[in-house]
């Protein structure tokens, strides 16, 4: 195979042993690699209804056939298992020189599986596996776990690790890599500690094969070159994803006081300006030249690279407009490996119950010192912080009474910092996410804010339908960033150019879309399997908030989602996917997309409709 290193590492922990397994073409041609890899891997191999904190579950690192070549952005990895927050599938997208070594190491993923006896360091160079004692670095946090190792493999290793909150198993903890890149959302840094695995190390030294390498050489070139021309890009260097504060104030979508505004007071304070005033360096994935990451010192005095869901979710979603402030709690999010997200919408979660009287605890709006000392509480899982751990599904139902309409999240996966109360087609890209409320597969609210906010027409499932395939299917898969694209305008046609130099294969974006519905299927059928019974269309349902409680401040005043049209609208999305009326794939549709197995499997857990 070109394109493709055909070879997956199985790692077994337990018994200390690795081998390396080569899987078939059609497998790489129906899949990809990346996200479609791993869902392939966790639907066949995982027993139905394992815990996903027993070493029962499987942490897998996948890249994709584009990954690691010299193109633009192709140093991505996505890190997936089984999701201890949602109990359905979880990944993340993490930029990293692992991305590059482990391709160069000779494989597409490394599957890790069963749990280590004690602590380790998982050394992967070429051929050769070995497990390390991690007893020294158990209990540091991320920045010095990896200072550690760097200093031993040195810069370009490809180094993944977890913090405290990972080893505390923090239902929302992450991995971390780089001083500030961070994936795995939905609890995979928990699925990592929970496996005894400190961190990993891949260093490679192979050439990755292109079919066609004078060709790949010619077209990463030009694209390098095309990326600097696009008009977006001097700004996108000064401001990068931080540009989407004031768009977000503008627009009233900026998530505030937990979702209940749309609008902050102070977002001025904490939006691309005056990160601006405060930035020390641009930092990046790999292979990139848009690097992204705004570096900035915090109060703390430490660095820390600021993105706009990590300000808008430590920042507004928490009444918090300082940003040297927001750039602390967000540096301490990356030591201890926590989700900023999640760990945003737990707090503004836990402050709007303590402002209710929901709660014994006294956790005020926009204060900074309570809020790191709480930050640090769930990392280590002490008092009121080992409830918040759980995760913000999980504390609503533990208060009781209404507090789940208020609890931001989908799926039990919190949601990402866009509010909704007027975005419906958001609303449903939220709700039908593969991973729960994310907003990578499908980030239609610029295209929403354009098109017509009001509206809940056919159009707009399209919309939502069309970037789950190019977002959530191809990029995931292809594992390389999609911001060339979603921001620059890069076009997409370079994508399938660059597949045939590497894979020799002429991919067309209609196969593509294919094989984006074949990986967005069967993740589907992943979580009906984990749910059984207990999965319905509420599982669809964006919350109940954005319903019932309508804006009160700004230029959407009034706004909120209607439930009886937001009806209709997922049920157009069920019938353009295929899918019944409860949201599960039909027999037709899994046979088209060449799942057969897949629906045998299903109707032993559910029923399942011609
Ligand atoms: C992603 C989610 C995001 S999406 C952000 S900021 W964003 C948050 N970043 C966190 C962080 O930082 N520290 C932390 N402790 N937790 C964090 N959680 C949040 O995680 C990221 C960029 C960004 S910045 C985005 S949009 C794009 N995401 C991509 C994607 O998903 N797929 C893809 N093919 N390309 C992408 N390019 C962009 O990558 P999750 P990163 Mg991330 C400090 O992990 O689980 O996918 O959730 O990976 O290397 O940091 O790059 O405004
Ligand atoms: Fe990483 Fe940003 Fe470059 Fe994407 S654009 S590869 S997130 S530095």
């Amino acid at each position: 195979m070109y394109g493709w290193n055909g070879k997956f590492l199985r790692v077994n922990l337990k018994k200390g042993k690795a081998v390396a397994t080569e899987y078939s073409a059609i497998t790489a041609r129906n899949f990809l690699g990346g996200r479609g890899f791993a869902a392939k891997i966790l639907w066949e191999e995982l027993k139905p209804g394992i815990d996903p904190l027993s070493p029962d579950n499987k942490l897998i690192f996948a890249a994709g056939p584009l990954t690691g070549f010299a193109l633009p952005s192709s140093g991505k990895l996505v890190v997936a298992a089984k999701s201890p927050l949602t109990g359905g599938y979880g990944d993340g997208n993490i930029g990293s020189h692992a991305a590059v070594q482990i391709r160069k190491a000779g494989y597409d993923a490394v599957i890790l599986e069963k749990k280590a006896d004690k602590p380790i360091v998982l050394l992967v160079q070429d051929e050769i596996v070995e497990f390390l004692d991690a007893k020294d670095l158990w209990g540091l946090n991320s920045f010095e776990t990896e200072k550690r190792l760097r200093s031993v493999y040195g810069s370009s290793a490809g180094i993944l690790c977890i913090g405290q909150g990972g080893e505390n198993l923090v239902k929302f903890a992450n991995i971390v890599c780089q001083e500030g890149r961070a994936g795995g959302r939905p609890g995979i840094g928990a699925v990592m500690g929970s496996k005894n695995v400190k961190a990993v190390v891949f260093m490679g030294s192979n050439e990755l094969s292109a079919a066609d390498p004078k060709k790949m050489k010619e077209l990463g070139a030009d694209a390098y070159r095309e990326v600097l021309t696009k008009p977006n890009y001097a700004f996108w260097k000064r401001q990068g994803t931080m540009m989407t504060i004031e768009w977000s104030q503008e627009n009233s979508v900026l998530p505030t006081f937990n979702y209940q505004e749309g609008v902050f007071d102070k977002a001025d304070a904490i939006g691309g300006f005056t990160m601006e005033k405060l930035k020390v360096a641009n930092r990046g994935c790999p292979h990139c030249n848009m690097t992204c990451g705004n570096v900035v010192k915090g109060s703390d005095r430490k660095e820390s690279e600021l993105d706009y869901e990590n300000v808008a979710m430590l920042g507004s979603n928490i009444g918090l407009g300082n940003l040297r402030q927001v750039a602390a709690l967000n540096r301490a999010a990356d030591e201890f490996g926590l989700d900023t997200i999640s760990l945003g919408n737990v707090i503004g979660f836990a402050m709007e119950a303590s402002e209710k009287g929901l709660i014994e605890e006294k956790i005020k709006w926009g204060k900074f010192k309570a809020t790191k000392a709480l930050i640090e509480d769930i990392a280590f899982r002490r008092g009121f912080g080992d409830v918040l751990a759980e995760g913000v599904r999980y504390v609503a139902e533990k208060i009781g009474g209404d507090a789940s309409r208020w609890a931001m999240h989908v799926k039990g996966l919190e949601i990402s910092a866009y509010d909704c109360h007027a975005a419906p087609a958001m609303a449903l890209a939220f709700a039908t996410s593969s991973v729960g409320a994310h907003h990578k597969d499908a980030w239609v609210i610029s295209w929403e804010v354009n098109f017509g906010r009001k509206k809940y027409s056919e159009k707009k499932v399209d919309k939502v339908i069309e970037f789950q395939r190019i977002r959530g299917g191809v990029f995931e898969s292809l594992t390389v960033c999609r911001l060339p694209w979603i921001e620059l305008g890069f076009e997409l046609e370079w994508y399938s150019r660059f597949l045939h130099a590497a894979t020799g294969f002429e991919i067309t974006w209609d196969e593509l879309n294919v094989i984006a519905d074949r990986i967005f299927t069967l993740i589907r059928a992943f979580w009906v399997r984990e749910y059984g019974k207990n999965w319905s269309r509420e599982m669809d349902m964006p919350p109940a908030r954005w319903f019932e409680e309508p804006l009160t401040k700004g230029p959407l005043k009034g706004a909120k989602l209607d439930r009886v049209k937001y009806d209709v609208l997922l049920n157009r999305y069920y019938r353009k996917r295929g899918w019944d009326e409860r949201g599960i794939p039909t027999k037709r549709t899994l046979k088209k997309l060449g799942l057969e197995d897949v629906a045998k499997k299903l109707k032993k857990r559910v029923k399942i409709y011609e």
